[in-house]
């Protein structure tokens, strides 16, 4: 008798025609034997062995850089359940058009069935998936990024209880590549791309798209957010998952080596991207990081914005995208630490000279085990999860957002984060820099209606005793003359620990009609030279700003019709309300 794994493997293999089927067991020998192949046919091209034993470089097509959202596909039954910010096939329409994509397309290629476990291996909240693909990157990319092999299989015995997900590079034409997802079935297809976002399907389709669909429906949160712990003097740790849009920073957040270190204050991480959270028997909210490594950005990446992730690198990871040194072969990418002292390849293979544009893809990454970082926390595998004690919303502002405020309660919280906006990057194709409606961060990531997410998010804090607070921060306002304000990066701890003052009910709050931005006095700023111009406007809640703003997401809104919930139009009415009386009041 068969398994179901067994029967989809057959089926897909009778669809996609390969020469050869290799069940991925996730050892290292098998890791091996993929990177010499790889190394053979120019997927991976060799980094410095000495420097960084097992760090390969892989260049994908120029076609293929990123997420691609506009073929990205939510396909449920009836429209309106993908909501207005998904696009939407019917499930029949997508698989008829695109099932004759995936005939044939692995002929002559090697089928890899790659079975992972998103989550700790021994977790309750941990999820099975399996992954079938044409991609040896792919396969030592999701070796890294999940829980990969035999310990997957063993889990899933002979059930049916795993997310499939068929993936095809197909011919990479962009004109036939389709991420596609089926939430109700509870499957993935993606074919013509080999990008992480549209090709790892254990990370944005199943532990976002397919995960928060589940999580609806199950009660629990599959959530856009990295995970920290910040350890105060005494040695307890309090964690917060924070959401921003993709490369906003994340990874460099839940990483940092902290400016107030020599204070007693330490940052530990737990995930950079994604969180999984449960509503535990005493009512506080748990999560885990369903992922176990980081694909991070890599310009920009440096000994002051993220130390760890530097000793992180120095062994086995792949880097795709980046430039190489041309004598010495070390990764290099821009921002990385001024000019290189040698000739540069580019991303593209092509010896590099000032005036080609950048070097590195702006979205080149580095993907990498999470406990290579020294940053790692002791607790980020624990089966229950970790509890949660703030939610931090966050977007890419150069105006209007302050540097940080916290929320009336958790409706207004809730209402805090659908409204959130940011400028958009090179993660996903299309135009950079464009303020884009982000809400959770989770525009990309939503397996379903988001006027029906805002209301799991409302029941979700009904249901917890002990609901997280809630703030928003924006590390990226801007001078009139389009200077940062914030230093950012390990400065950043300052605010965390506002936040935890502000839980420990330590520390002053000046309200706002937006929310409490820090009294003064109250943000630990010693030993830090920021003047107080820049203080001022960093924490400025400008009235004709915010209602313009109110307008924005007045409009926004409006998209979702009758599946916005009651509560976010209360909110909406205050906030507008609250600005219009608009007196600022020391508490
Ligand atoms: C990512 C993204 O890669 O959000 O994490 O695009
Ligand atoms: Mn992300």
């Amino acid at each position: 008798m068969s398994t179901p794994l067994e029967r989809w493997v057959d089926e897909s293999a009778r669809l996609t025609k390969p020469s050869k089927i290799v069940w991925c067991d996730g050892s290292k020998a098998e890791n091996d034997r993929l990177a010499d192949e790889m190394l053979r046919d120019g997927t991976y091209i060799e980094l410095n062995q000495k420097t960084r034993p097992g760090c390969y470089l892989h260049r994908s097509n120029p076609n293929d850089v990123a997420r691609t959202e506009g073929i990205t596909y939510i396909c449920t039954r009836q429209k309106d359940d993908a909501g207005p910010t998904n696009n939407w096939m019917s499930p029949l329409e997508a698989k008829e058009k695109v099932r004759p994509l995936f005939d044939g397309a692995m002929k002559g290629r090697t089928m890899y069935v790659v079975p992972y476990i998103l989550g700790p291996v021994n977790s309750p909240f941990s999820k099975v998936g399996v992954e079938i693909t044409d991609s040896p990157y792919v396969v030592a990319s999701m070796r890294i990024m999940s829980r990969m092999g035999q310990a997957a299989l063993d889990r899933l015995g002979g059930s049916d209880d795993f997310v499939p997900g068929l993936h095809s590079l197909g011919d990479l034409n962009p004109d036939r590549r389709f991420v596609l997802h089926f939430p109700e079935e509870k499957l993935i297809w993606s074919v013509g791309s080999g990008y992480g976002g549209n090709a790892l399907l254990g990370k944005k389709c199943f532990a976002l798209r397919i995960a928060s669909y589940m999580a609806r429906e199950q009660g629990w949160m599959a959530e856009h957010m990295l995970i920290l712990g910040l350890e105060d003097p005494s040695g307890k740790v309090t964690y917060m998952a924070a959401a921003f849009p993709s490369a906003c920073g994340k990874t460099n957040l839940a990483m940092m080596v902290s400016a107030l270190e020599n204070s007693g204050y330490r940052v530990w991480t737990v995930g950079d991207d994604i969180a999984w959270m449960h509503i535990a028997s005493d009512g506080s909210l748990r999560a885990i990081n369903p992922e176990a490594g980081f694909f991070g950005v890599a310009p920009g990446t440096n000994a002051k914005t993220n130390p760890n992730v530097r000793t992180a690198l120095q062994h086995d990871a792949i880097f795709t995208n980046v430039a190489m040194t041309a004598t010495s072969r070390e990764p290099w990418w821009e921002g990385i630490n001024g000019l290189p002292q040698e000739e540069l390849i580019n991303w593209k293979g092509e010896a590099w000279k000032p005036g080609m544009g950048p070097a590195a893809h702006p979205n080149s990454r580095y993907t990498v085990s999470a406990n290579q970082s020294p940053s790692i926390s002791a607790h980020w595998e624990d089966p229950e999860g970790i509890p949660i004690s703030a939610i931090i919303f966050g977007g890419r502002r150069a105006r209007v957002a302050p540097l940080v405020y916290q929320s009336r309660d958790w409706q207004h919280g809730v209402f805090v984060g659908a409204t959130m906006a940011s400028e958009t990057t090179a993660a996903a194709t299309g135009a950079v820099g464009v303020t884009r409606r982000d809400p959770m961060a989770m525009i990309p990531f939503c397996g379903y209606n988001m006027g029906d997410y805002f209301r799991h998010w409302l029941e979700m804090g009904s249901r917890l005793e002990n609901a997280p607070k809630i703030f928003h921060v924006n590390w990226f306002r801007r001078d009139r003359s389009g200077k940062l304000l914030w230093p950012g990066y390990g400065e950043n701890v300052r605010v965390l620990k506002w936040m935890l003052d502000r839980i420990e009910e330590r520390a002053d709050a000046t309200e706002t009609p937006i929310g409490d931005v820090p009294a003064p006095g109250s943000l630990d700023l010693d030993g830090l030279a920021i003047p107080r111009e820049s203080l001022d406007e960093l924490l400025r809640v400008d009235p004709g700003d915010w209602t313009e703003e109110v307008a924005a997401t007045g409009k926004f809104f409006e998209k979702f019709g009758n599946r916005l919930p009651d509560e976010i139009r209360t909110e909406h009415k205050a906030l507008a309300d609250r600005l219009q009386r608009s007196s600022v009041v020391t508490k």
